[in-house]
C-alpha cells in the first residue's frame, strides 16, 4: 500500500480552508482517504479546520449518495444511462415549454452553486438555453439585499466591501455569528484567532444579536436586539452621527448625502429605541465610539439580511461606514482585488426590470425572489410553472413555508434535479442527475476569493480519480445543453472545461501575464498551499460603476422605504419572535447524513429564555408545539439564558422525516424544519428577500 499527501482547499463553507489529505492506494488500484487535517502552510487559513472538512471522506463513502442517473417510476427509482437521462430531461422540458411557453419551466439553484466551480462556470450553459424568467436561487433566502445595495450605490452587485478584520480597531457585527458559520460575505478562515487578535491589539468587538451567540461571547460588548429591529438601531446610529457632528466625510466621490441627512433627521436614537429594544443613550454612545475609533467597520450578515428591513439595514450599514470615513479605508470595509475578478467579467446587474407573475415581486440580476416560487406553481393561469429544475438545492427545507412548496412540487408535470441525494426536495423529481463528489473534482474558488479578507488565490487538482461512468457537474450541464439544443434547434457555442476557463481568466487578470506574478494554472500548480497576494487596499474610487461614477448615497427606493420604518407600530410585548442559528457541525440541510457530525446530543431544539418558559408553564426538556401563520411543528425545548426574552431560536435545515427521503443517518436525527414555520409573505419590501428571522410564533405544551 502506498500513501500520497494532497493539498486541497475545502469549499464546503465560505472559509476555504487549506487541507492536507492523505490517500492510501491499495494494490488493486483502489484509493482510500486516510487523514484530513488543516494545512499549516496555507498562508490564509494557517492550519485551521472544522469538523465538516473531516466529513469529506463520509460524503465520498456515503452509501446513500447517488452515483448514476436515477429515474422515478411511481415510488421506485431506476438507474438509467446518461444518454437516456439527457434525452428524457430535454424532451420533457421542451414539451412543457412548447405547450405552455418558456416561463412554464422554473429553475432553482441552491447554495453549492457558488461553492463548486463547475456549477459556477457551466450552470448557465444549460439553464440559459431555457430562456425562462422564472429563475430562483438561495440568494433570496440569504444575501440578496447586500447585492442590491452594492448595485444601487456602487454600480455593481459584486462590489461588496469586506471587513478588514486584520487591521480594524473596532468591529460592529450585526446578525452574524462567524464563530459558528466561519464567516459569510467575509471569507475568513480561522475567524476566532483573528477576532482575538483584534482584541489583543486593543481593538473593540461589539456584537448585536437577539441571542448571546458564540461570537457575542467573545466580544467586549453584546447588545440584545429585538429581531427585525436593526434598521431602527442603524437609523438611530446614522442620525446620531449627523446630529452630533461625528461624520467625517469620505475621500470617495459621493452624491446624495445631503438628501440622506435630511431623510434620516426624524430617526433619532430616542425615537428608534422602542423598535430595537436598545436604550437611546446606548445607541448614541455606540455612534460616538464608532466614530472616535482610529479605524472601524460595521458588518451585517444573515440576521440583518433575512428580515423585513433587509435592504434598509444594508444601506444604512454602508452609509455608516461611508460617513465615518471607513469605507474603502484600511481597517474599514474594502473591496477585494481577486485574481479572477467577477466584477470585471460580469455586468453590474439590473433590478425590477420585470416582476413575478402572481405577486409582482422584482427581479434582481435576472432572478425572482424564491418566496414567490410556490405561488407560481400553485396559481393557475397563463404563465403558471409546470416544470422545475433544481440544481444543488433543497428549497423544501430552505425556503419560507417549505410545506407549501413541498405540496406544490407534487403537482408538477416534470421535475429534474441535479443533486447528490434523494432528499426532501429531490424525492419529488422525475429524474435526478448526480455529479462527482468534491474530492473527485479540481477546484478554483472564483466566488470566495472575491469575498476574502485578504487577496488570495489557489488551484487544486482532484484528489481521487473520476469513477468510471461518473460525470462532473459541468459535464452534466454540457450533456443537458446538447440534448436540449438539438430539440430547440439552437446552435450551441463550444465550451471549455472549468480549468481552461480559469486559466484564461488568471492569465488575463490583474496578476496575470502583464504582471510580475504571471499567474496561470501552471504557476498555481507550483503553489499547492495557495498564494497570498496581499492585504485589501483602497480601490473603490476607481472601480465605481454607477452612471455618475460616484457613490450614490441616496437611492430613491431606500429613501422611500424609510417611510415604512417611520410608520412602524410599537412592538407588542406578548408575542414570541422566531430566529435561526447555525452550528459548526452542520451545513444548511445536507450534512446531517454523516455520523461523525450528528453524534452526541441533538442540536436542533428550540431555545427559549427561562422566563418565557415559566410564563407558559413549560419546562426545560419538554416537548412543545410551535405555531405560526403557516404551520406547526413539535420539538423539544431547551431553557437558555443566552436568548433575549421574547425570542426563540430554531436552526434550519432539519426535518428529514418526510416519506421517501433516502438519507439514513439524517432520518435518524431528523429534527423539524424551521421553514415549516417561516412565512413566504414576510419579505424585505424592497428586494423581496425572505424574512426568515423575526417570525411571530406561539409556543405551548405539545
Ligand atoms: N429558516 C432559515 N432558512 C434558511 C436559512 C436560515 O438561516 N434560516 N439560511 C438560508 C441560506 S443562507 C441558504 S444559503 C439556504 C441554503 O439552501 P439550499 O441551497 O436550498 O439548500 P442546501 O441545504 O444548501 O442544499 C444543498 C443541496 O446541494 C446538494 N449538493 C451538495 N454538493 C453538491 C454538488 O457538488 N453538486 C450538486 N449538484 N449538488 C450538490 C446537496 O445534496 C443538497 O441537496 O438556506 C436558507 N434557508
Ligand atoms: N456551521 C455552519 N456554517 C455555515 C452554514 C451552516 O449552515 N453551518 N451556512 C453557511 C451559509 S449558507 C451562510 S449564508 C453563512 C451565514 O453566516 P452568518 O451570517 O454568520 O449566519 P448565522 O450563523 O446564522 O448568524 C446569524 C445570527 O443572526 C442572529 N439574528 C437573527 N435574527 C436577527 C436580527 O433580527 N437581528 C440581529 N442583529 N441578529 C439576528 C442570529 O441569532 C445569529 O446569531 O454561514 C455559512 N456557514
Ligand atoms: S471552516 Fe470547515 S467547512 Fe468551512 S472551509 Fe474551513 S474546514 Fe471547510
Ligand atoms: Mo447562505
Amino acid at each position: 500500500m502506498t500513501k500520497t499527501l494532497h493539498h486541497r482547499a475545502c469549499h464546503l463553507c465560505e472559509a476555504i480552508c487549506g487541507l492536507n489529505i492523505e490517500v492510501s492506494h491499495e494494490p488493486n488500484g483502489h484509493a482510500v482517504i486516510g487523514s484530513i487535517k488543516g494545512d499549516p502552510l496555507d498562508p490564509f487559513s494557517r492550519g485551521h479546520i472544522c469538523p465538516k472538512a473531516v466529513a469529506l471522506q463520509d460524503i465520498q463513502n456515503d452509501p446513500d449518495r447517488l452515483r448514476q442517473p436515477h429515474r422515478r417510476i411511481g415510488e421506485q427509482w431506476q438507474a438509467i444511462s446518461w444518454e437516456e437521462a439527457f434525452s428524457l430531461a430535454a424532451e420533457r422540458l421542451w414539451a412543457v415549454q412548447q405547450a405552455h411557453g418558456r416561463n412554464a419551466v422554473a429553475v432553482y439553484q441552491g447554495n453549492p452553486s457558488v461553492h463548486n466551480y463547475g456549477l459556477m462556470t457551466h450552470s448557465n450553459y444549460f439553464l440559459g438555453l431555457l430562456k425562462t424568467r422564472n429563475r430562483f436561487s438561495a440568494t433570496s433566502v440569504d444575501q440578496l439585499p447586500q447585492h442590491l445595495i452594492s448595485h444601487l450605490m456602487y454600480g455593481h452587485g459584486l462590489l461588496l466591501p469586506i471587513p478588514d478584520i486584520d487591521h480594524t480597531q473596532f468591529m460592529l457585527i450585526l446578525g452574524g455569528n462567524p464563530l459558528a458559520s466561519n464567516g459569510s460575505i467575509m471569507t475568513v478562515p480561522d475567524v476566532e484567532k483573528r477576532l482575538k487578535a483584534l482584541r489583543a491589539r486593543g481593538g473593540r468587538l461589539v456584537v448585536v444579536d437577539p441571542r448571546r451567540s458564540e461570537t457575542a461571547n467573545l466580544a467586549d460588548d453584546h447588545l440584545f436586539i429585538r429581531p427585525g429591529g436593526d434598521a431602527a438601531l442603524l437609523a438611530g446610529l446614522l442620525n446620531t452621527l449627523f446630529e452630533e457632528n461625528l461624520a467625517r466625510g469620505s475621500h470617495l466621490p459621493v452624491t446624495g448625502l445631503q438628501q440622506v441627512r435630511e431623510a434620516i433627521a426624524p430617526f433619532s436614537a430616542e425615537a428608534m429605541s422602542v423598535h430595537c429594544g436598545i436604550e437611546a443613550a446606548r445607541i448614541r454612545q455606540l455612534a460616538r465610539d464608532f466614530a472616535a475609533a482610529q479605524s472601524a467597520v460595521c458588518y451585517g450578515r444573515m440576521g440583518v439580511s433575512t428580515q423585513a428591513f433587509g435592504s434598509l439595514c444594508h444601506w444604512l450599514i454602508q452609509l455608516i461606514n461611508l460617513v465615518t470615513g471607513h469605507l474603502d479605508r484600511e481597517g474599514g470595509a474594502l473591496c477585494t482585488e481577486p485574481a479572477v475578478d467577477l466584477v470585471a467579467s460580469t455586468s453590474g446587474g439590473h433590478f425590477n426590470v420585470w416582476q413575478s407573475r402572481v405577486s409582482a415581486l422584482p427581479e434582481y440580476g435576472g432572478e425572482l425572489p424564491v418566496a414567490a416560487l410556490a405561488e407560481e406553481l400553485l396559481t393557475p393561469g397563463d404563465g403558471q410553472v409546470r416544470a422545475l429544475v433544481t440544481v444543488a438545492g433543497n428549497p423544501v427545507l430552505s425556503t419560507p413555508n417549505g410545506r407549501q412548496l413541498d405540496t406544490a412540487l407534487e403537482g408538477l408535470e416534470f421535475m429534474l434535479s441535479i443533486d447528490l441525494y434523494i432528499n426532501e426536495t429531490t424525492r419529488h423529481a422525475d429524474l435526478i442527475l448526480p455529479s462527482t463528489s468534491a474530492l473527485e473534482n479540481d477546484h478554483y474558488d472564483s466566488t470566495f476569493n472575491l469575498l476574502a479578507v485578504r487577496n488570495v488565490t489557489r488551484f487544486n487538482r482532484a484528489i481521487l480519480a473520476k469513477p468510471e461512468g461518473a460525470l462532473h457537474d459541468w459535464e452534466i450541464f454540457v450533456g443537458l445543453a446538447q440534448a436540449y439544443a438539438r430539440l430547440a434547434e439552437v446552435e450551441l457555442k463550444n465550451t471549455w472545461s472549468p480549468a481552461q476557463m480559469i486559466d484564461l481568466a488568471l492569465r488575463k487578470g490583474r496578476y496575470g501575464e502583464a504582471s510580475p506574478w504571471n499567474l496561470s494554472l501552471q504557476t498555481l500548480d507550483q503553489h499547492p498551499h495557495g498564494l497570498d497576494l496581499g492585504p485589501l487596499r483602497s480601490n473603490l474610487g476607481a472601480r465605481l460603476a454607477t452612471s455618475s461614477k460616484t457613490v450614490e448615497a441616496a437611492p430613491q427606493v431606500l429613501i422611500d422605504d424609510l417611510q415604512r420604518l417611520a410608520q412602524l407600530a410599537p412592538p407588542s410585548s406578548d408575542e414570541l419572535l422566531l430566529i435561526g442559528r447555525r452550528h459548526v457541525r452542520s451545513n444548511n440541510s445536507w450534512m446531517h447524513n454523516f455520523q461523525r457530525l450528528v453524534k452526541g446530543k441533538p442540536r436542533h431544539q428550540l431555545l427559549m429564555h427561562p422566563h418565557d418558559l415559566q410564563q407558559r408553564q413549560l419546562h426545560d426538556g419538554q416537548r412543545v408545539r410551535i405555531r405560526s401563520r403557516t404551520g406547526e411543528v413539535e420539538v423539544q425545548v431547551q431553557a437558555c439564558d443566552d436568548m433575549m426574552p421574547g425570542v426563540v431560536s430554531l436552526p434550519h435545515g432539519f426535518g428529514h422525516t418526510r416519506q421517501g427521503v433516502q438519507m439514513q443517518v439524517a432520518q435518524a436525527h431528523a429534527g423539524v424544519s424551521a421553514n415549516d414555520l417561516t412565512d413566504e409573505r414576510l419579505r424585505d419590501a424592497v428586494s423581496g428577500n425572505a424574512a426568515l428571522n423575526g417570525v411571530p410564533v406561539q409556543v405551548s405544551a405539545a
